[in-house]
């Protein structure tokens, strides 16, 4: 039988990074991580995480404002509630409260993972069950400088941790950029697939000239060239050229995607928990954007273990994955507050096996790495 929510908390944790990462709006050397507990009457604990990128540099949501929302916002319409029930108390936030995804992932993630306890079913049987529990990830190349990321490049090809590379674009002049990503593309073959970010750093012109140079140096994918309210260039790019391009900005919930592609783009989308507000709902965007021959990836706001073990858990139910998965976030922090962390190996991940999510605290980390 369910339980009502008895408590819950949300913690800012910060973990530097194993390196800075530079993205076109910002470089990071910490991450910042929103950690949800949410206990109900018989003492079971759901975790969630909202994770984003840079203080305010990548969304409207900050770390402090995931924070403050549910403290003063969520926690009050969720306490007292049936925890088992995840569609109404969706319904119950979404009928006071506009936006807030980041905030919302996290709420629903800790539902799942309370649910799945309960059940003793994993997040992803209570999706439907798991079609894949290895998943291909990516690696982002972003130091900032060419030669060390290739030498990056070259030992996680090496090691067999990473073999397809995203690299982060947008910030220097277009023709620095082109040699940057030309370099690498050169240096690690034929055996790897490289894609760019440019996170929304060009207009239209300067996008249609990147992606004539990045096409001809042999990069397999352009995500986010342009500002992500432009549906209208993406669209345009998009009919423009053969190299596909991934929307990911642009596409938060299921009706972004289905306004982008009911205006005519051709490519595919970065799905984030984060974006649509929780694994359900990236599911939906999965959805549409499939029923649009839209092509799916599995993307990341880089979250630590707890949000990229949802998003794993939604992933591995999709029929196909046809860019594969960024979840490598755990990777670039250095160090993790869970006793188990993810098992990277053979340029992919595991599913974590396990009731819920499969993630456990490691107390002593947390205490050290939570914000005072
Ligand atoms: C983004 O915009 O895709 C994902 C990987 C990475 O390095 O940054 C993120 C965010
Ligand atoms: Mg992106």
């Amino acid at each position: 039988m369910s339980a009502p929510i008895q408590s819950i908390e949300a913690m800012l944790v910060d973990i530097p990074t194993i390196r800075p990462h530079q993205l076109s709006m910002t470089t990071m050397a910490v991450q910042t991580m929103v950690i949800v507990r949410m206990k109900d009457a018989d003492g079971l604990e759901g975790l969630g995480e909202a994770t984003t990128i840079g203080g305010l540099a990548y969304g409207p949501e900050s770390p402090e404002s995931v924070k403050l929302t549910i403290d003063t916002y969520f926690a009050p319409l969720l306490i007292g509630q049936d925890a088992d029930n995840i569609n109404t108390l969706r319904v119950r936030l979404n009928n006071t409260t506009r936006g807030n995804n980041l905030a919302k992932s996290a709420i629903e993630t800790a539902l799942l993972d309370l649910l799945g306890k309960r059940l003793n079913r994993s997040v992803s049987d209570l999706l439907g069950g798991a079609v894949q529990r290895h998943l291909p990830v990516l690696w982002t190349l972003a130091s900032g400088d060419t030669a060390k990321d290739i030498d990056e490049a070259k030992s996680l090809i090496a090691a067999r941790r990473h073999c397809d590379f995203k690299l982060k674009i947008g910030s220097r002049a277009l023709m620095n950029d082109v040699r940057h990503v030309a370099a690498i593309k050169a240096a690690v073959g034929d055996g790897a697939s490289v894609r760019v970010d440019v996170n929304q750093a060009w207009d239209e012109a300067t996008a249609a000239r990147g992606m004539a140079e990045l096409q001809a140096a042999g990069i397999d994918l352009v995500e986010q060239p342009t500002p992500m309210k432009d549906m209208a260039a993406l669209v345009r790019l998009s009919e423009k050229f053969h190299l596909p391009i991934l929307a990911d900005e642009t596409v938060a919930d299921a009706k972004d995607m289905f306004s982008l592609a009911a205006a005519g783009f051709a490519g595919a989308v970065a799905l984030k928990i984060a974006k649509a507000g929780g694994p359900l709902q990236a599911l939906k965007v999965a959805t549409v954007a499939s029923a649009a021959g839209v092509g799916l990836y599995g993307g990341t706001l880089l979250e630590g273990t707890i949000g990229s073990a949802a998003a794993l858990h939604a992933w591995s139910t999709l029929d196909r994955i046809h860019w594969g998965t960024e979840m490598f976030g755990p990777l670039l922090m250095k160090d993790d507050i869970v006793v188990k962390r993810l098992n990277f190996h053979d340029n992919g991940v595991e599913l974590p096996t396990g009731p819920g999510l499969g993630i456990e605290i490691d107390e002593d980390k947390l205490a050290y790495y939570r914000r005072e």
